[in-house]
């Protein structure tokens, strides 16, 4: 063997099949770009101390790259195979020593040595894995030319052999971590097994607290994850996903810690300087990342995230406390590239829906939730043609809430959509069991349904059976849905609106025109009516563009036989240009608010007369 310490020398990178083993070996071990792991940081601390270097570095030779388990007084993950000190230290049996670099013409113009991090001293050994082959070494680096004595030499080679001790344990599951301390700035926790993830932050913020030290805590969903599950079996998937967090704690020294909470969601704490808003952009930043494609092991995926976040010690003191904050700010988006950031209104307003879903239930049953009756007029004639049912809420100590807040806060919850729904449904066939005895021509009743209900498979037997109790038909009930609501299956709801038909019901589509407006809602569902959007309506009258506009939804409907309805009109120059529009019905505050069944009743039995 020639001895590199000949600086006339250069390492050979061996022969192919000789490079062949190397890498086999290295990709055995299966630890580039994994994570920090305390274990080898603690050898190269030591090595650090014992020699009083300023660096000390565990390295592995890839093909291209030498990249780094263990830094410690160095900044770069990696650096081009070819500036490596290391590939010579691989390519020989002891311990490899440049006293001076500067002078050392195999060195002296290496840009490790004219620039960053201005390498003076150098003293490395290899480390080979189980079979014997190099793949990386221990180093100890210094920025002034010195010696290194026999004993010292010595030391270095009993390190190495730890190192090489700890690559034959295997690797440690990542991201679970012991003792935490605070050192060179940086906030470090080293590993432990049995430890909850709460347990850990816990010790991070103690730690934090210490080192005056400031700490973003941040929820994070892979909102796609679900779709790569389908594709990839479990242990792949885990490995794959293992690996896109290494990826993430590798590249970013201020993420102390992430970890999987659940599923889909993870949480990541992240060491910060600054205000709240820098500490949002660094969350920002960090989602960019993980949002970049991760190639391993044959698959490829890009993990699109949406997060929220709360800050230490600003919101809470708990690992627990901020982890639900974070979450609670992370609820209220859902999609955006922005990261959430929790506020104390976004706590009161979470108490408050809460506390909301708590007394539905008994609002249902105590008539603090009732109905109004809005009606609905004919163009032709100003004949009434029927009501539309809504929802009001008066609590005795909230006062009135409002439909905008707690419908979406219902629909959240299947079980009080679901009774609200009932609840509607029950009214209307009741009264209209009512006027069925009492007019030979009742009105209809519009009532609004969430979509999720027409992928309930028993929801038409529902309504035929509270039809069938009041001895009613459907003739008169009309099924209002949103546009927004149906979005996720077309075939799902049509056949749902096929069954409800068959006993009479009609289906109108709601604000039409608000939202993501489909003309194949017109022209493949079952529907009767459309219903265009008050956002539409109340905008004819101010400019010809919303004209032509609400001109074109009519036209539309008709060339599909729909009637419209115009919702929301309310002042008479609206009502004369939707009527001059041929819009068939108008509903709005110029012709009706929504109002108790009384009046409502009272308005029915004045059309008959
Ligand atoms: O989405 P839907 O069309 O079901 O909503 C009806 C809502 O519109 C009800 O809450 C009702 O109070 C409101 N509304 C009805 N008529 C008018 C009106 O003329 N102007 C305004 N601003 N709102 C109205
Ligand atoms: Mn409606």
């Amino acid at each position: 063997m020639t001895d590199p310490q000949d600086p006339k020398v250069a390492p050979s990178r061996g022969s192919v099949a000789d490079e062949k083993l190397r890498r086999a070996e290295l990709a055995g071990l299966d630890i580039l770009d994994t994570g920090p792991e305390e274990r080898f940081d603690r050898i190269a601390r030591l090595a650090a101390l014992i020699f009083d270097t300023p660096t000390a570095l565990i390295s592995f030779i890839d093909h291209d790259r030498q990249w780094f388990k263990a830094r410690i007084g160095f900044n770069l993950c990696e650096t081009s195979r070819d500036e490596a000190f290391c590939r010579y230290t691989l390519a020989y049996a002891q311990v490899f020593v440049i006293e001076d670099a500067s002078i050392d013409p195999r060195f002296r113009d290496n840009p490790l040595v004219v620039g960053y991090p201005y390498i003076r001293f150098y003293a490395g050994r290899a480390i080979r894995g189980p079979t014997g082959q190099p793949v990386g070494s221990l180093c100890v680096i210094g920025h002034n030319p010195r010696g290194f004595d026999d004993r010292s030499r010595e030391i270095l080679r009993e390190l190495a052999l730890w190192v090489e001790a700890e690559l034959a344990r295997g690797v440690e599951e990542p991201g679970r971590l012991a003792r935490t301390s605070h050192e060179g700035g940086r906030l470090v926790a080293t590993a432990d097994a049995g430890e909850t993830i709460y347990e850990h932050i816990d010790r991070l913020l103690g730690v934090a607290a210490k080192a005056n030290h400031r700490l973003a805590i941040l929820h994070m969903r892979v909102d796609n994850l679900p779709e790569f599950k389908l594709v990839h079996d479990a242990g792949r998937a885990r490995r794959f996903i293992g690996r896109w967090l290494n990826n993430l704690r590798n590249r970013n020294s201020d993420l102390i810690y992430i970890d999987r909470l659940s599923e889909t969601a993870f949480i990541g704490v992240i060491d910060y300087c600054g205000s709240a808003d820098a500490a949002r952009r660094r969350c920002d930043a960090l989602r960019a990342q993980a949002v970049q494609e991760t190639r391993f092991d044959n698959i490829h995926f890009v993990f699109n995230t949406t997060a929220g976040m709360s800050l230490f010690p600003d919101h809470a003191s708990s690992a627990a406390e901020l982890v639900n904050k974070a979450r609670l700010a992370h609820s209220t988006r859902r999609w955006g590239d922005r990261t959430a950031l929790f506020t104390p209104s976004i706590a009161l307003r979470s108490q408050r829906h809460s506390l909301l879903q708590e007394r539905f239930e008994t609002a249902l049953l105590d008539g603090s939730l009732y109905f109004h009756w809005q009606p609905i007029f004919g163009n032709a004639g100003r004949t009434l043609v029927g009501f539309e049912l809504l929802a009001r809420w008066y609590d005795a100590q909230l006062g009135a809430v409002s439909p905008n807040e707690f419908i979406p806060l219902i629909d959240r919850q299947e079980r009080l959509r679901r009774a609200l729904v009932m609840n509607a449904i029950e009214t209307a066939v009741a009264q209209l069991a009512h006027w069925q005895q009492h007019h030979d021509d009742p009105p209809d009743v519009a009532i609004n349904i969430p979509g999720s209900e027409f992928y309930r498979e028993d929801f038409p037997d529902l309504v035929a059976s509270v039809l069938r109790r009041h001895d009613v038909s459907g003739a008169h009930l009309v099924f209002e849905l949103t546009e927004r609501s149906l979005i996720p299956s077309f075939a799902a709801t049509a056949e749902t609106m096929q069954r409800l038909r068959q006993i009479g019901i009609r289906m109108a589509i709601d604000d039409f025109g608000s939202g993501y407006s489909s003309i194949a809602y017109l022209t493949e569902l079952p529907i009767s009516s459309v219903k265009i959007d008050k956002s539409v309506v109340q905008q004819i009258d101010r400019a010809a563009q919303h004209y032509r506009l609400m001109q074109s939804i009519v036209d539309l409907a008709h060339g599909q036989n729909l009637p419209t309805v115009a919702e929301g009109v309310e002042t008479r120059a609206q009502l004369e240009l939707v009527t001059e529009m041929h819009c068939e019905y108008t509903q709005g505050f110029f012709l009706g608010y929504p109002q108790p069944l009384a009046q409502a009743d009272a308005l029915v039995a004045q059309q008959a007369s």
